[in-house]
């Protein structure tokens, strides 16, 4: 299996990829369509598709009326947060994305045995499945063919992942365009078992709360006997942390500012980049990095979408996102508390970043006729 990675080369093309503009849903299709072994099928969008201009003003409404002014994650992945994104997942300072394709590169084997075979993937928050691609050729090198289904709430995302999925000839995919899990109806399964997977340490933007509820959210969906696989950075130095948000390229801070490239764009603000500056923070108590931006004059800011305008004091800051590091005990701990039975854990030999492969249990009460 090693062997057969070393080929893969995960990241070329990635940029072409992105730049490729004028995409749409239907050209997608079209790559499904002409790739032998991929679904013909549509891109699935899920009732209440992500990012419409309604949610996108109600979003920003109340976050930038809030006495703590706060923007959600979900709204710095446009077209280009996300093809941003693709670029901070390969700067040196941003350990994550490479830490956990090491593990899977040498663990994907055993991810997709200890799983369970046959098997099928749902990938929620699928990105370019760069990563993705690993445990799908284990898999493919197990099973004659497979399904695999990334979700996103990001179209682009989507069809870097259908892109770089072309060569995985035994492959289905099936993508779905939708914000999880609340919008995520799953299609019918095709394999026995279901593994879903969210890498990528993508749980950590979320309020432990809400991370409870999505993981919940995610294991009412599935069935008993089904698997989950968590990919999520772990608790460590401050020191380490810092530098893999606040790069010294300075790509983390166009990501963070393109938030309101977006707004200027989609609700006619009138933000000056120049007047905002990427701020970040690391919370001990929280046990979380957060990221701001920050005003660097007295201004008021119109938006005339929302027909009112936002008042900044200089040194003002709009918390754009948090990006929590849990312990192994407390990742280990948020599972459970969702319902989930943890059965094995790989790491890298740093212990920096966690894969957690968990069991939806059998149900305490069963339905009369459930299997
Ligand atoms: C995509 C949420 C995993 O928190 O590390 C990276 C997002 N933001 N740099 C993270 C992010 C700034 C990233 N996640």
């Amino acid at each position: 299996m090693r062997g057969s990675l070393t080929t893969t080369a995960p990241d070329e093309g990635i940029d072409e990829g992105i730049n490729d503009e004028g995409m749409n849903g239907e050209e997608m299709n079209g790559v499904g369509a002409d790739g032998a072994g991929l679904d013909g099928g549509r891109v699935g969008v899920a009732a209440g598709a992500p990012d419409t201009f309604a949610a996108v003003a109600a979003a920003v409404r109340a976050g930038l009326t809030a006495p703590q002014k706060t923007l959600p994650p979900w709204l710095l992945y446009d077209e280009t947060g996300s093809a941003l994104f693709e670029e901070i997942t390969a700067l040196p300072e941003y350990y994550l994305t490479r830490t956990e394709r090491a593990i899977l590169a040498s663990s994907s084997d055993e991810i997709v045995s200890a799983a369970g075979l046959p098997l099928e993937i749902v990938e929620l928050g699928a990105g370019s499945a760069t990563k993705t691609s690993l445990l799908l050729e284990a898999l493919l090198a197990r099973q004659p063919t497979a399904l695999y289904t990334p979700v996103d709430v990001s179209p682009t995302a989507l069809r870097l992942a259908v892109a770089e999925l072309r060569r995985l000839r035994r492959l289905r995919v099936r993508p779905i365009l939708a914000r999880y899990p609340d919008d995520l109806v799953l299609p019918e399964r095709t394999a026995e078992r279901r593994l879903v997977v969210f890498l990528g340490s993508n749980i950590g933007n979320y309020e432990p709360s809400e991370a409870r509820a999505l993981l919940a959210g995610v294991r009412r969906r599935l069935e008993p006997g089904d698997a989950f696989l968590l990919g999520a950075d772990l608790a460590k130095s401050p020191r380490l942390l810092r530098p893999a948000y606040d790069d010294a390229a300075g790509v983390t801070a166009r990501f963070n500012l393109n938030v309101l490239v977006r707004l200027n764009r989609e609700l006619g603000a009138a933000f000056n980049l120049d007047r905002f500056r990427h701020v970040v923070k690391w919370n001990a108590v929280a046990s979380r990095m957060e990221l701001y931006l920050e005003s660097t004059v007295a201004q008021t800011v119109p938006i005339p979408a929302l027909n009112t305008r936002i008042a900044f004091a200089r040194g003002e800051r709009i918390h754009t996102e948090s990006s929590y590091k849990l312990t192994r005990t407390a990742q280990r701990r948020l599972l459970v508390d969702a319902g989930f039975q943890p059965e094995a854990r790989w790491y890298d030999a740093r212990k920096w970043f966690g894969l957690t492969l968990a069991r939806v249990p059998a149900r305490r009460r069963s339905r009369l006729g459930a299997s």
